[in-house]
């Protein structure tokens, strides 16, 4: 039986009327995402239909997941929020705080014992608060969530930006801060702009080496990193139902990729497949019920360029396999092309490592399509040339895959088993074979590969492929090799081919386990006792963040002024950083240490304007907080791009910065700052950006009139005394400028508790 089956029954009773009411509002024929939105309306029947990509909406989501890394921060919020349980179905999931080095027999005892006192936190607050909790080797959070707890039409928020995941079985998934999930655990609504949409028509078949991988790596390709912001993805056709939901998975997963708020595709054939194989039937059945309310209408599908705001059309038939990289996951290149492209670019073609897992790319299907392209070297005598690794997505995979002897065919290769565990993908890889910063190649199925992403080394060039590429291109190790048309040499000196892989969508014998990892919380938490030492080093009680004064901010310098690409990894870094997740003061030691000095093109060294020495990032900004100085942070377009992680946001709001003044900004990073009580707001022309000079001060003119939908206009004085007035743009609303003057979100939550 499925976890909360009363929950997701009580979604379907409700569905037929809400996305009845919703096509009377709107006068027209609905796609999958807008009967998922409506029919979660906090406010229950539509009364009206929403302006896309303008009008705020209350959602009322039907569950929440948060991983270890994440979890630290959004359950200190939580325990401040005065409440005695989660109001919805929580889960939280320990994989992100697990280094990869040895493989998983190794690794997973010696993580347990370092972050010991995090997994304790995180499992006592789980059990005071009423959440489920999954126990580090358990699996990725995304791959859990798939196996146990997303269904068709559901809505949930995640405090991972990969929780768009679930899309995968048709949900509506959305990665947010932690801040977000608070509301939705305190009972209160959670807030979105209405999304536009975007459809994604798929037609033919996948075939031979081209894997549901490459459908996202195309459209990343032509959406880029920030072509989906503010939107859902919708994927429909014949090629869409002839893929397997952890496939669809995929696609929706690197969805947040491209910038999309979610990804989704309508309840089909294999996602009731996949629910019954992953012990579900009882909301399978359910989900036949309500069957035509859980996709698009056949209108919106037939006349995709009248319903959606934006329609791509791939024919899966011509898609070929592709490779995405390096630094960025949206530079998208044929296989067939990496040869040429890569000996222009000088990026190196030899391939260290081929790593195989994280959220995107670990399921069953997965390991079995690549172990097929294994076990041809081994049958052929092919020894891999990379080094070769692989994270299981869950204990139930991993179980799984090793009694069906596919791990044992990595083995064969000399593959490192890693645990079932985000590893490599989030920096948590202490790599053997190289340290320093020495040019190297990697290539992997994970979804993203900024600088330093895996390894911490800026010289790794980071590729992104289907397992089964991966898999020949380990076993080539060139990144220019070719399955399609290129042979290896093996031991005996004899030219062999790689055939076309192959793989089960599902286990045949079906998934098994033994201890799938999860602990149900007692039913009365009251007495559970949550112990945080003050002298911890790892977690630290957070204190309320200082509410707004009411006066125009003035006389505030510039901290820095980032160049170019300004990720979420950028502004707190992950790998090492990660063990200080849940202690906002020494985490905020990171804060803009990745970000490029634009005036000096060098990381983590920034002028003070108080001593005229170059510094550290953080060493620079506390000088300016034990000053009393408020500063400002400049940055380019997307800025905040990649994860939900709203330490970005709340370290430079605890270190002092009031402002973060950007080109533009990526969706979750924008409303974490605001949740966080800074002040987040975008230069109206673009091109002031370049205004901007080492030793400015801002004035802000009518900041004292906050308010919606009206630009602010700053003084930016320059050193020589000259000055010049820009305007600023902003997307807060009265709400949200309530946050801003309390403080932060938090602030008002309690406020309105104690009220
Ligand atoms: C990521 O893939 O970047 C992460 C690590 O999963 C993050 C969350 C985090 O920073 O903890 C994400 O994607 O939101
Ligand atoms: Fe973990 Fe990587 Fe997935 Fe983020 S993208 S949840 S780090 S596996």
């Amino acid at each position: 039986m499925a976890y909360d089956i009363d929950m997701i029954k009580k979604v379907y009773s409700q569905i037929s009327e809400r996305v009845d009411k919703a096509r009377e509002v709107t006068g027209k024929p609905l796609s999958l995402s807008e009967k998922i939105l409506y029919s979660h309306l906090w406010d229950g029947n539509a009364s009206r239909g929403f302006t896309r990509g303008k009008d705020y909406v209350e959602f009322s989501p039907d569950r929440i997941a948060c991983q270890d890394a994440t979890a630290q921060m959004a359950l200190l919020q939580f325990m401040q929020a005065g409440k005695k349980q989660a109001a919805v179905p929580t889960t939280v999931h320990c994989d992100h705080l697990i280094q990869a080095k040895l493989g998983a027999q190794f690794d997973l005892p010696s993580a347990k014992k370092s972050s010991d006192e995090v997994f304790d936190f995180l499992e006592s607050v789980s059990n005071k608060y009423g959440i489920g909790f999954w126990k580090p080797g358990a699996g990725i959070i995304h791959q859990v969530v798939l196996e146990n707890y997303a269904f068709p039409g559901g809505m949930m928020i995640g405090t991972d930006s990969h929780t768009v995941n679930a899309g995968g079985l048709g949900m509506v998934a959305i990665g947010v801060g932690g801040a977000d999930a608070v509301d939705v655990m305190a009972g209160m609504p959670w807030e979105l702009k209405f999304p536009k949409l975007i459809g994604v028509k798929l037609t033919g078949k996948l075939s031979g080496w081209t894997a549901p991988k490459d459908v996202i790596l195309k459209v990343a390709g032509i959406l880029t990193v920030k072509g989906g912001t503010g939107a859902i993805i919708e994927y429909f056709g014949e090629g869409a139902r002839s893929m397997s939901a952890t496939g669809k998975g995929t696609i929706c997963n690197m969805g947040a990729e491209v910038g999309a708020t979610t990804s989704t595709f309508g309840y089909d054939e294999s996602m009731e497949r996949y629910l019954r194989a992953t012990n579900r039937a009882d909301v399978a059945d359910a989900a036949n019920d309500v069957k035509e309310y859980l996709t698009g209408d056949d209108e919106v599908y037939a006349n995709p360029e009248q319903y959606f705001d934006e329609v791509i059309e791939i024919n899966l038939s011509e898609l070929r396999p592709h490779l995405n990289g390096p630094f960025t996951p949206d530079l998208a290149t044929p296989i067939s092309e990496m040869g040429e492209k890569a000996k222009a670019n000088d990026w190196p073609i030899n391939v260290d490592w081929g790593l195989i897992g994280s959220c995107t790319n670990s399921s069953y299907e997965d390991l079995t399509r690549a172990a097929s392209v294994a076990k041809q070297a081994v049958d052929k005598k092919v020894k891999a040339k990379s080094d070769f690794g692989i994270n299981p997505g869950s204990e139930t995979i991993r179980f799984t895959a090793e009694r069906d002897g596919l791990l044992q065919i990595f083995e064969d290769l000399d593959a490192t088993i890693f645990t079932n565990a985000c590893g490599p993908c989030i920096g948590q890889w202490d790599r053997s074979d190289r340290k320093g910063d020495e040019k190297n190649t990697i290539v992997h199925s994970f979804n993203r590969n900024f600088s330093k992403r895996a390894d911490g080394n800026p010289n790794t060039h980071a590729f992104v492929g289907s397992p089964e590429m991966v898999a020949a291109i380990a076993i080539s190790g060139r990144l220019d090799f070719d399955p399609t048309t290129d042979t290896l040499i093996n031991e005996d000196g004899e030219e062999v081919r790689l055939d076309e892989p192959t793989g089960l969508e599902l286990p045949p014998k079906g998934f098994d386990v033994g201890d799938p990892g999860y602990l149900a919380p007692t039913e009365d938490g009251s007495s559970v006792e949550v112990k945080v030492s003050p002298k911890s080093e790892r977690l630290q009680l957070l204190e309320p963040f200082e509410p707004w004064d009411g006066k125009n901010l003035t006389g505030a310098k510039l901290l820095i002024k980032a160049h170019g690409k300004c990720t979420t990894d950028h502004i707190s870094m992950a790998g090492p950083w990660l063990r200080f997740r849940g202690h906002l003061d020494n985490i905020s030691n990171n804060c803009l240490i990745g970000a490029v000095n634009a005036f000096n093109m060098k990381t983590n060294f920034v002028k003070s304007q108080i001593t005229g020495e170059y510094d550290a990032v953080p060493a620079t900004q506390r000088k300016y907080k034990a000053a009393g100085v408020p500063t400002v942070v400049v940055g380019d377009h997307n800025y905040g791009e990649g994860s939900s992680r709203e330490h970005a946001a709340m370290e430079p709001r605890h270190l002092g910065v009031k402002v973060v003044l950007v080109k533009s900004f990526a969706r979750i990073h924008e409303t974490n700052l605001k949740k966080q009580g800074m002040l987040g707001i975008t230069f109206e022309n673009e091109n002031d950006y370049e205004l901007i000079q080492e030793d400015d001060t801002f004035n802000f003119i009518d900041l004292e009139s906050f308010a919606p939908d009206k630009p602010l206009a700053i003084e930016v004085v320059h050193a020589d005394g000259s000055k010049d007035t820009i305007k600023a743009l902003h997307t807060y609303n009265e709400p949200q400028i309530e946050w801003f003057k309390e403080g932060s979100a938090l602030n008002l939550i309690k406020k309105q508790n104690a009220a």
